[in-house]
């Protein structure tokens, strides 16, 4: 079987490394060597160009090299029919965990504001709660944001979490749809976003959501930049409606030099390693859905496109 590999910040060696142990007679093409396009059968990518996976006339199946989609659902000519694939592994769920947990540690733990001390060589304690009465909200309780919102349990914090349809989740209150959000927000001191970027989810992390928020809370976003409304933060950090933000995701990736979020003190950026791909672990689940593509088994973790995640 030949696999078109394709991604600017993945490396194709790993790839081939690990793909060629699981399945020795796979043939990974690295673009832009593409050869001859009739004997791609499958396409594994992070942000292919638009158009490109429409030249290939007996694609199969799509496979993300991340967990989300969006950056292959956003080509208007993505060939109609062709399953897509996300991208499920165990070691990432847990580096996002790691991700979410140490970011809302420091905030809980008011990390930001001392920092700010002691850039002023300032000597002031500032009241601290216990985890148990710190409330955080989860939007999104898919593969990460439940994993996340348990782990987060485990460290004693009073969670709450958020998702289209109805989850249950032990220890945690759960809400759904548009009419629980605003339950959600109203008790959620620190909000960690886990959404897939969707036409639903787009932009939500914005003015009227922040007003929503309990005053001085703190917002992580680790799912992707098109969620927030980047004026947006900056009115509520700069108006006191919010105390903090960490932002792993941008609109633009690499954050441009001359962007304010930057240099503002009370955001933390980091570039989008909350949950790196790690391909020694992800092989598997590649590997395993090609399998399932030779042999006409059910795919797993297929997207479906009518809602886009
Ligand atoms: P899943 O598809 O497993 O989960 C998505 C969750 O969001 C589900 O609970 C779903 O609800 C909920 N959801 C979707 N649309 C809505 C909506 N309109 N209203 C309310 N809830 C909604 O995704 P993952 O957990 O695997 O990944 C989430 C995102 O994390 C990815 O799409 C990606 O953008 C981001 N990510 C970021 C990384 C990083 O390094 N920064 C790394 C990996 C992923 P329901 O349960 O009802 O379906
Ligand atoms: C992903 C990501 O979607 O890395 O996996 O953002």
């Amino acid at each position: 079987m030949v696999v078109l590999f394709l991604s600017a910040v993945d490396s194709a060696a790993d790839w081939q490394a690990e793909l060629g142990r699981l399945l020795p007679d796979l043939e990974l093409r690295v673009w832009p060597d593409l050869g001859d396009p009739t004997e791609i059968e499958a396409a594994l990518v992070w942000r292919p160009p638009p158009g490109l996976l429409d030249r290939l006339p007996n694609l199969k199946l799509i496979l993300s090299l991340g967990a989300g989609v969006d950056h292959i659902l956003a080509d208007p000519s993505l060939p109609p029919g062709v399953p897509v694939v996300r991208l499920v592994d165990p070691y990432m769920t847990a580096a996002m965990s790691e991700y979410v947990q140490l970011q809302v540690l420091r905030l809980h733990r008011q990390d930001p504001a001392y920092l700010e001390q002691q850039r002023a060589r300032r000597w002031r304690t500032l009241p601290q709660p216990n985890a148990a009465e710190r409330r955080v909200g989860v939007l999104g309780l898919g593969v990460l944001g439940s994993d996340a919102a348990l782990k987060l349990k485990v460290l004693g914090f009073d969670v709450a979490g958020w998702s289209r349809s109805e989850r249950k989740l032990p220890g945690i209150a759960t809400f759904c749809g548009a009419d629980g959000l605003e339950a959600l927000l109203r008790r959620s001191e620190i909000l960690v976003c886990l959404l897939p970027l969707t036409p639903a989810t787009a932009g939500i992390l914005d003015a009227r959501l922040f007003g929503l928020l309990p005053r001085g809370a703190a917002l992580v976003n680790c799912a992707r930049g098109g969620h927030l409304v980047e004026a947006d933060l900056l009115a509520a950090l700069d108006g006191g409606r919010l105390s903090a933000a960490v932002l792993d995701v941008f609109r633009d990736e690499p954050l441009p030099p001359e962007h304010p979020f930057w240099a503002h003190p009370r955001i933390l950026v980091t570039p989008h390693v909350a949950a790196a791909t790690h391909p020694p672990s992800a092989a598997a689940a590649v590997a395993d859905n090609l399998r399932r593509l030779r042999e006409g088994r059910p795919l797993l973790n297929r997207v479906d496109v009518s809602v886009r995640y």
